[in-house]
């Protein structure tokens, strides 16, 4: 049985792999910084692990996914419950991520961190992110903007969606079959339902081996950024840096808060040691899509909330509810903005922040998701794309920040949801199969 990461074992060795290999990527970076064993382990040793284990967990994501959202729905019971709890979600989703982009925008416009930057520094990260800006810019360009975004949404074949990782189209396929499911139900359709549900079980089963190497992957991790980026990391454009951080936190520690203990009859304080394992593991692999199995187990077992809104609301969160990701696009946006000089109206700001709430929902839950989606804004509103090189040297970083946010935003959404739903009294929680692990 693979040791309940909620009860500390593998917890604590998460963190010493956290906190060891900051130190060791620290030490190599002040001791040895140009030294070339430090690129060769990069490139031999830490960086692969690094890449396995997220594979590992992606690998498993799809079938997680479909399933959780399938008997998610499926257990709804009735086309109504899911009415309720999907257009609840829906607005909570288009609320919370409006106040995240307003914080975000009021911030860069009275912090004005772009106009204080250092000319020759700048210039100097624009070289150093050159290579990487030109290949998002590509990106951007090749992803389908605006309407036909919207209609690949709708998958024309389930499989080549799977086998592409297009985790929207994944999810709208889950949405309808669980709503067939919900339509047809006959002692078949309830076999297929326990079917699906033995999908969820192995891959959660299997995702808790797979976390067994979350510690040594946690190492590689931290020592990749610190050996590269070392304290650099904290005082290159720390004025950008200062500004993500802030609005995070006040979406963080201020708006949370107040959603939980108005709405979510829940104390933040509890909320935050309940979901602390989550947000580890958001902050170490820089993924949503990679933390939801972690996220479906912490709603269950700590939080105690209702499964059917929990699968649903996170699943559907992990992509679509993404705080940080907007809140980041918005500051990024408007930062590159103020340092290219681009004086952007207040119009041009309600654009961006249209832009931003839709872009959280529509950015991939991946380590650097919102990078393309960034360009994609930078271009509508006359900034040049290549300026997002400007700050690639400090986004790992900030995507480890922003993709936290995104995951206790996800966890919130399902508390306040099951809350507001009357769902929580008499929840005992913990009605995962025995299958579904501690991580
Ligand atoms: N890393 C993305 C995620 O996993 C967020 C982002 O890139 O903004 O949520």
């Amino acid at each position: 049985e693979a040791a309940p990461i909620g009860h500390g074992k593998l917890q604590w060795r998460i963190l010493i792999g956290f906190v060891a290999g900051l130190t060791a990527g620290l030490l190599a970076y002040t001791f040895a910084r140009d030294a070339e064993w430090i690129g060769t382990i990069i490139t031999y040793v830490t960086g692969p692990i690094g890449q396995i284990f997220l594979r590992l967990l992606f690998m498993l994501v799809i079938p997680l996914l479909f399933s959780a959202l399938v008997v998610g729905i499926a257990e709804m019971g009735e086309i109504r419950a899911l009415k309720k709890i999907g257009l609840r979600t829906l607005i909570y989703t288009v609320i919370v991520s409006s106040i995240a982009v307003l914080i975000s925008i009021t911030a860069v416009n009275l912090l004005q961190p772009g106009a204080g930057v250092d000319r020759a520094e700048a210039q100097d990260l624009l070289a150093q992110g050159g290579e990487g800006a030109a290949s998002i810019v590509q990106a951007s360009a090749e992803s389908d903007a605006g309407v036909n975004q919207l209609i690949a949404i709708v998958p024309s074949n389930i499989i080549s969606a799977m086998s592409n990782n297009d985790i929207l189209a994944v999810m709208f396929f889950a949405l309808f079959f669980g709503i067939g499911l919900l339509l047809v139900q006959t002692r078949r359709t309830e076999t297929l339902k326990d079917a699906i549900e033995g999908v969820f079980e192995v891959a959660m089963r299997l995702i808790g081996l797979v976390i067994q190497l979350a510690p040594i992957a946690i190492f590689c991790f931290m020592f990749n950024l610190s050996a590269q980026f070392g304290w650099d990391l904290l005082f290159k454009l720390a004025a950008f840096v200062g500004v993500v951080l802030l609005a995070l936190g006040i979406q963080m520690f201020g708006v949370f808060p107040l959603l939980l203990k108005f709405l979510g009859k829940k104390s933040p304080i509890a909320f935050f040691k309940q979901t602390r394992e989550a947000s580890l593991m958001a902050f170490s692999t820089a993924s949503s899509n990679a933390t939801l199995p972690t996220a479906l187990r912490v709603a269950d077992m700590e939080l105690k909330l209702p499964r059917k809104i929990a699968r649903f609301v996170l699943t559907i969160g992990a992509t679509a509810n993404q705080n940080g990701t907007a809140m980041f696009e918005g500051v990024t946006v408007l930062f590159l903005a103020q340092f290219f000089g681009v004086d952007l109206t207040i119009t041009d700001q309600i654009f961006v922040m249209i832009i931003c709430i839709l872009a959280g929902i529509g950015t991939a839950g991946v380590p650097g998701g919102s990078l393309p989606v960034i360009a994609l804004i930078l271009g509508g509103v006359g900034v040049p794309p290549e300026g997002i090189g400007l700050i690639l040297g400090v986004d790992r970083f900030l995507d480890m920040c922003r993709t936290t946010l995104n995951v206790i935003g996800d966890l919130v959404a399902a508390q306040v949801i099951s809350a507001t739903s009357g769902e929580l009294d008499g929840v005992t929680g913990g009605e995962t199969s025995a299958a579904a692990p501690g991580l």
